[in-house]
């Protein structure tokens, strides 16, 4: 007998950006059999295909696509300390009307009772242990553990190998460099930095940047 799933056609899913990052989201995507990468929109790739997949244009090509009846996507532009851009494309292509698909890979260990926002992506290796809340278009990237109890909120991002301790409250729109650790508890404020290999001990208030070991606080614009 065919199964319900095998009846149902694969959703085609628009990757938002084309760079490195894109990539991995298109690698994960691919294991998941109801989604179908249609394409990438990069205004700096265009014309390329990519594994296979192609660039179909930059983002003037939205609303047609829309039209045309591909309603879903995933914002799969990294983040080097700055998710700014992140959250204006999502929340931009969500006023129009796309809805968010999450991919999350196979290797990723996640507890069942982990809830996890549109949008959203976990890569391989990384670790969301039992009653943490990951929000929408966040990212927690390759080998990242996020301990019991955490919050992510949305548009965040947890760099590879960072390490968040239980009960870290990482903010909107937020960055943990690669290989941060966070103690257990710590708040980790709105738009705030955290530097790679950083280890913070204390609240990371909103906006501000930290680094080092121990990670001291610096505000952007400030002597
Ligand atoms: O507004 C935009 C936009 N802004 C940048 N719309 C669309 N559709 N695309 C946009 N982009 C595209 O994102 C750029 O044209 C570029 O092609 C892509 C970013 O690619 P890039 O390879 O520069 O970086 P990445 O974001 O994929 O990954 C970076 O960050 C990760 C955290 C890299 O540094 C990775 O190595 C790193 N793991």
């Amino acid at each position: 007998m065919t199964s319900q799933a095998a009846l149902t056609p694969p959703t085609d899913v628009l990757l938002i950006g084309a760079g490195g990052h894109a990539r991995v989201v298109l690698d994960i995507l691919r294991t998941q059999p109801a989604l179908a990468p249609a394409g990438f929109i990069d205004p700096s790739h265009r014309g390329e295909t990519l594994l296979g997949v192609p660039v179909i244009g930059g983002d003037e090509v939205l609303p047609a696509l829309l039209a045309q009846g591909t309603m879903s996507a995933i914002i799969a532009i990294g983040s080097t300390g700055n998710c700014r851009r992140r959250e204006q494309l999502f929340t931009q292509c969500r006023a129009d009307g796309w809805a968010f698909v999450t991919a999350i890979h196979a290797s990723a260990v996640v507890a069942p009772d982990v809830s996890i926002g549109q949008g959203t992506a976990i890569m391989a290796g990384a670790i969301v242990n039992i009653g943490t809340t990951v929000g929408e278009n966040a990212v927690i990237n390759t080998g990242a553990v996020v301990e019991h109890d955490c919050v992510i909120g949305d548009h965040a991002y947890v760099s590879p190998g960072a390490v968040l301790c239980g009960r870290v409250h990482v903010g909107v729109g937020a960055f943990i460099g690669a290989g941060a650790t966070i103690r257990q508890g710590a708040q980790i404020g709105d738009w705030a930095v955290v530097g790679a290999g950083a280890v913070v001990i204390k609240n990371v208030p909103p906006g501000v940047m930290a680094f080092g070991v121990p990670a001291r606080v610096m505000v952007p614009g400030a002597r």
